[in-house]
């Protein structure tokens, strides 16, 4: 099939069309040697490769057209983001472009040089002009998590209008209290952003939306409890990558005939990996898209990703927002409910993590844990060590990496994770 030209889309985004044509062409690439080249992968997957391949295309011209029906767009870059209440005025949520080295030059004149690659990667998309997620935004949301990100933020707002809500970083009733006033005031935002009023009907339906994309990939999580594997870490990954990106309804409906097939698959024992090779679970930064080189290596290393302790995998699925409230003011408590259980490494203490990361190994039946912090992270890499010793103490092996969104260290994590898998083998 001809690709459509959406140059002219592209110009009126202002991107840098030049730069952006060398980034559609390195992702196309990498895309093919990553993606394209696994043996065996379920049909369905189809479905997410168009979804990649229109990424820039179909998907942004989608949007251009929700916006001319007078629906707002509203860009993040955290799982704390409320999108119920996006969604509830007619909105869209998207993911914004953070996972790619890309700009970096440009970041680094307003970054330092040690800040972690997601925050380089979205300020230098940014400050390059090759994010059309950003560009169709009508509004970017940040978030009070990390120092890097919170700091970042006072400087993308000189480039586009950032709101920055404020997330606690503890679990006490204050800071409950504090997260409640937060999620009001988002409310109160988004309305006069998109001039319509949340009721309790059409936050029911922001509710319903999110729970449902929730539940596909729930159920497909669940299924890679099969051995063997249904399906690649890979794929899974990208399922949970493009569901920050995908239309909600749709993406819904195509992750559960993707299920289906791999029902299908697991009944008929058809895996995509060897019996005994070993089930590893990726544990810590999110892995924005395109961010594949991690489990990449593992998978082409004789080893199956089986989940991912992350906000792109479970950490951000894994809870559902209450369905049973019946006013707009039980909806808000339950959203606040909802998302004060996520256990970034930004919160002090976070049991609840190295608890989710244990109950994860039993479930899943891992045999090893690569733990992966993007370099400079400081919660999560100062978290690893929590990690470490928790699973330790129960005899799981883990490996702990950190590394950046560059290629020049994979032959070297290659080493260190094929000299693992040998010993969570043995
Ligand atoms: S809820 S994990 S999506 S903050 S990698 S920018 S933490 S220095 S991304 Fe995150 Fe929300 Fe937490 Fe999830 Fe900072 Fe670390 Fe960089 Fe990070």
């Amino acid at each position: 099939m001809e690709q459509k030209n959406y140059r002219p889309m592209w110009k009126d985004l202002g991107l840098n069309l030049e730069g952006h044509d060398q980034l559609l062409s390195v992702l196309g690439n990498a895309y093919k040697d990553i993606y394209m080249s696994q043996e065996n992968r379920p049909k369905a997957m189809q479905y997410l490769d168009f979804v990649i391949s229109e990424a820039h295309g179909l998907r942004i011209e989608e949007l251009m057209e929700t916006k001319k029906q007078g629906n707002k767009v509203v860009g993040t870059f955290c799982v704390y983001v409320p999108e119920e209440l996006i969604l509830a005025v007619g909105g869209t949520c998207v993911g914004l472009c953070a996972g790619a080295e890309i700009g970096i030059d440009e970041a680094e004149k307003v970054l330092p040089r040690n800040t972690c690659a997601l925050i380089k990667s979205f300020m230098g998309f940014k400050l390059a002009g090759l994010c059309p997620y950003i560009q169709a935004s009508d509004l970017v949301v940040g978030e009070t998590t990390c120092d890097g990100k919170k700091k970042a933020y006072e400087i993308l707002n000189e480039y586009k209008e950032t709101y920055v809500m404020e997330i606690p970083q503890m679990k006490t009733e204050r800071d409950r209290t504090l997260w409640r006033g937060e999620v009001i005031e988002f409310k109160d935002k988004v309305e006069k952003l998109a001039g319509r009023k949340i009721t309790a009907e059409n936050l029911r339906e922001g509710i319903k939306i999110a729970n449902d994309k929730r539940r596909a990939l729930q159920r497909l999580s669940g299924l890679r409890k099969a051995t063997p594997s249904p399906i690649s870490g890979l794929d899974a990954l990208l399922a949970n990558q493009i569901a920050f990106y995908d239309n909600p309804v749709r993406f819904t409906k195509n992750i559960h005939a993707l299920c289906d097939e791999v029902e299908e698959r697991i009944k008929n024992k058809v895996g995509v990996t060897k019996n005994g090779a070993p089930r590893i679970l990726v544990s810590g930064s999110p892995m924005a898209l395109p961010n594949w080189k991690i489990p990449y290596i593992i998978e082409t290393s004789g080893a199956i990703v089986v989940a991912e302790e992350s906000c792109v995998g479970e950490r951000s699925t894994r809870d559902l927002v209450d369905e049973s409230a019946k006013t707009l003011d039980e909806m808000i408590d339950a959203i606040v409910d909802r998302y004060f259980k996520i256990d970034c490494a930004c919160f002090t203490p976070n049991e609840e993590r190295t608890d989710h990361i244990l109950d994860l190994v039993k479930d899943f039946k891992v045999n090893g844990v690569v733990h992966y912090s993007i370099q400079f992270c400081t919660p999560y890499t100062v978290e690893a060590y929590k990690v470490e010793k928790v699973l330790q103490d129960k005899g799981i092996p883990i490996l702990k990496i950190e590394t950046d969104y560059g290629m020049e260290d994979v032959g070297q994590l290659k080493t260190r994770i094929e000299a693992f898998l040998e010993m969570v083998k043995g």
